[in-house]
């Protein structure tokens, strides 16, 4: 029996949610980019931005884990022999430690370390796919558009970080392959908060060019879990 469809309040306009073809995809909550002293912190940035997103995606992850709904998860990062790296995203930045060098935690965006695990409030649990992803985007050089095809997946609910860097190119290459997306404003973080507000409008503008744009208890409503 086809799942009923519910309209989640979004902007630009509602969203017409259908539980049985749509997956939550929660990008990159990684210790690195999320913890206190991790490679994030290291450089510079105010963790605090990204941290604030932990609880909400937690109450959405649990619902949606409630409702038996599909969900995956993604990891920014590389072989430890950095054959999947290439020399300009190495090079980037100039910086004394690069992906690959030690970092505060392990070896920095590298598969198999402790900074590159996903924070355990987000654990993923057994049968939730994980996409290690070598790119900012979650489509490219990976089988995460072939794991969603053969599901039946045709919209997303896309939250995690950074919400201008991997949550924006996971959108914008989903968009161009055909998905709808949905992203819940309170469970996207970036260290920037200029960045924020402008990576939420950009999804949304012009008629949702990219996407829609919500808050996560209406999702969490949606699937009736609230
Ligand atoms: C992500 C980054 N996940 N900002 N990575 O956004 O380098």
């Amino acid at each position: 029996m086809q799942a009923k469809i519910s309209t989640v309040p979004a902007e630009p306009y509602p969203f017409e949610l259908r539980p049985d073809a749509c997956a939550l995809l929660i990008i990159d909550m990684q210790r690195d980019f999320l913890e206190p002293g991790g490679f994030g912190e290291m450089l510079g940035n105010d963790v605090s931005q990204l941290r604030r997103t932990i609880e909400p995606n937690r109450r959405l992850l649990a619902a949606w884990r409630a409702a038996g709904l599909f969900v995956m998860h993604t990891r920014e990062g590389h072989r430890p022999d950095l054959s999947d790296l290439p020399p300009a995203k190495k090079i980037r930045g100039r910086g004394n430690r690069t992906i690959g060098d030690p970092g505060p935690m392990g070896r920095i965006l590298v598969r198999g370390e402790i900074g590159h695990d996903i924070i355990a409030e987000l654990y993923p649990a057994a049968g939730e796919p994980v996409i290690d992803k070598p790119g900012k985007g979650a489509f490219h050089a990976t089988d995460l558009h072939s794991i969603l095809h053969n599901r039946g997946i045709s919209q997303l609910v896309v939250t995690g970080v950074t919400t201008e860097v991997c949550v924006n190119t996971t959108v914008r290459e989903a968009n161009d392959r055909g998905y709808d997306c949905l992203v819940p404003e309170d469970c996207v973080g970036s260290y920037f908060p200029e960045f924020q507000e402008m990576g939420l409008k950009m999804i949304k503008a012009q008629g949702g060019i990219f996407g829609w744009v919500t808050r996560s208890p209406d999702v969490v409503a949606a699937i009736g879990q609230a």
